[in-house]
């Protein structure tokens, strides 16, 4: 049976939940991430995922989101797509209709209209509201950007079969173009069925340049568990990338046996998990030695 994990405390919430409803009515372990992230982005309340996220810095929403299947190394991804959900759909589309990895920008809208989503404005009153309060007053806000973490990046697993998925709007008032890990296949996902399937969330540049989901699965194929292979890419990531300290950089990682870990260089992460289409529980993980 299946184990889904779904990160952050609020937006995973969402995403498991509908993720859980679609494993109970028989959908495979991709549906199920899809129906989860399409939930969490659809959800006007999450401020880093789908509508009413907050902007970049010309007040624009540009979403980043990525799918890969461990069974044959297949992938999908779109980056800095404007004015269409759910962008997971879209990068699974590009996994399944066209011969590419990734779409970007307005071609990928493109590209989503043509297969049947229909152009929207993804900002709220909410988010045009915290656009403008920004603006007045860039410097008082900033650290509050980088505090909210509504990215959701999911990994499942059915009977050594393993999916990863994550879909965000990215940093708060980023530079317009500015893509992060999270549709990067390597940084931000990564499945492989001989192996497991690994995910990050945080800071995108760090996770990037440490091609931090691979790394994971790679060490899960030397044979760490998830949980040692979290931890080892996040001492990896503070030895070498020291700026990763200041921010949080998380790590988790899925085995082929439905065993799970997770690991972050800084604050407190949270974890949904659930087994099997039974309740979703929620795990906490601090730095080691925080
Ligand atoms: C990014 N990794 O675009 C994403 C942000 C994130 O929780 O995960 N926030 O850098």
């Amino acid at each position: 049976m299946a184990t889904i994990l779904a990160t952050w405390e609020e937006p995973g919430k969402v995403a498991i939940h509908a993720a859980r409803q679609t494993v109970l009515n028989g959908g495979s372990v991709l549906d199920s991430l899809e129906a989860g992230l399409t939930a969490a982005e659809d959800d006007p309340n999450l401020v880093a995922i789908g509508r009413g996220s907050l902007p970049n810095s010309d007040g624009e929403i540009e979403l980043d989101a990525s799918v890969m299947l461990g069974s044959g190394l297949e992938a999908g991804a779109v980056c800095a797509l404007r004015g269409v959900l759910p962008a997971i759909r879209v990068a699974r589309w590009v996994m399944e209709r066209t011969e590419h990895v990734m779409l970007t920008g307005d071609q990928a809208r493109r590209f989503a209209i043509e297969q049947g989503l229909r152009p929207q404005n993804l900002m709220t009153a909410e988010s045009i509201r915290r656009y403008e309060e920004w603006l007045r007053s860039p410097e008082s806000v900033a650290e509050y950007a980088h505090s909210v973490h509504d990215t959701v990046t999911m990994l499942g697993e059915d009977g050594g079969r393993m999916v990863a998925a994550s879909s965000t709007s990215g940093w708060a008032y980023k530079k317009p173009g500015r893509v992060g890990d999270s549709p990067i296949v390597g940084a931000g996902i990564y499945a492989d069925d001989e192996h497991g399937a690994a995910g990050a969330t945080g800071w995108g540049e760090q996770l990037w340049r440490a091609c931090a989901s691979f790394r994971t699965v790679q060490a899960m194929g030397r044979g760490l568990s998830p949980q040692e292979a979290c931890e080892e890419t996040v001492a990896y990531m503070q030895r070498r990338l020291p700026g990763s300290r200041e921010l949080p950089c998380v790590v988790l990682a899925l085995g082929k046996d439905g065993s799970f870990g997770a690991a972050t260089t800084k604050g407190e992460f949270h974890l949904w998990v659930c087994r099997d289409g039974g309740g979703p529980q929620v795990h906490a993980y601090r730095p080691k030695g925080g």
